[in-house]
């Protein structure tokens, strides 16, 4: 497949070797009490972006596509916490303290969950990731190359923090990264158009940038006869 209207060009594509990535759609970032809004950030600007990623997510899905959620989790003891991340700047509450949703970027509380319009079906990959890039500490990639994956698919939050760095380690490991620009969102509006311009420059040195739009009309076109 052929993604014309991807930045800088063309991206091109086969479902088979390509996985959609969904980094961190989880209540931390998107509800009030998680998170993002301990840190000091108006959450509410990120969920304007959840109906486009359900579209995506719905036909990649109905395309047969490898589907992975990652979410940003640590142990509950915190050992895979380092103590410079729980004790950085001055937030409301900390990584392990108790908050409305449970205690904060723990694995399995209610604010650690993914979103339910985004929720993973069982089977689908779901990575919980004690960093901001998903494969630090993960078994990202293995899983990946045991399903012959070559080109991945980001959307999540947030652009500029687990989304760009994510993209960042892909790219390192030899993936072909396309991001879609209408399903990440930032805090900072500034910084997610920085980001998506910063990936894509340079002849796409991280990557490409595509809208959703042409994402999934590409998807819902009948295969050309051989
Ligand atoms: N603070 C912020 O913008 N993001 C994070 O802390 N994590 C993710 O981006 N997932």
């Amino acid at each position: 497949m052929q993604l014309d209207q991807a930045q800088p060009f063309p991206y091109n594509f086969e479902l088979k070797s390509t996985a959609l990535v969904i980094i961190d759609m989880q209540r931390d970032f998107i509800e009030p009490g998680g998170f993002g809004e301990s840190l000091g950030n108006d959450v509410s600007l990120l969920s304007a972006i959840v109906p486009a990623c359900q579209a995506v997510l719905a036909a990649w899905r109905d395309a047969g596509g490898l589907v992975v959620h990652t979410r940003e989790a640590h142990r509950a003891d915190l050992s895979d916490c380092p103590p410079a991340k729980r004790h950085r700047g001055n937030p409301s509450l900390r990584i392990g303290d108790a908050g409305p949703m449970g205690r904060i970027l723990v694995a399995g509380e209610p604010g650690n969950q993914i979103i339910p319009a985004l929720a993973p079906l069982p089977g689908e990959i779901a990575i919980d990731k004690p960093g901001k890039g998903a494969f630090y500490a993960t078994p990202l990639h293995e899983l990946l190359q045991q399903e012959g994956i070559t080109h991945l698919v980001f959307m999540g939050v947030t652009t500029e923090v687990c989304v760009q760095t994510s993209m960042r380690e892909a790219n390192d490991r030899g993936y072909d990264c396309l991001l879609l620009e209408d399903c990440t969102e930032s805090y900072f509006p500034a910084f997610k158009t920085a980001a998506v311009e910063m990936l894509r420059a340079q002849g796409a040195i991280v990557g490409w940038t595509a809208t959703s739009d042409h994402l999934l009309s590409l998807l819902a076109t009948p295969p050309a006869r051989q």
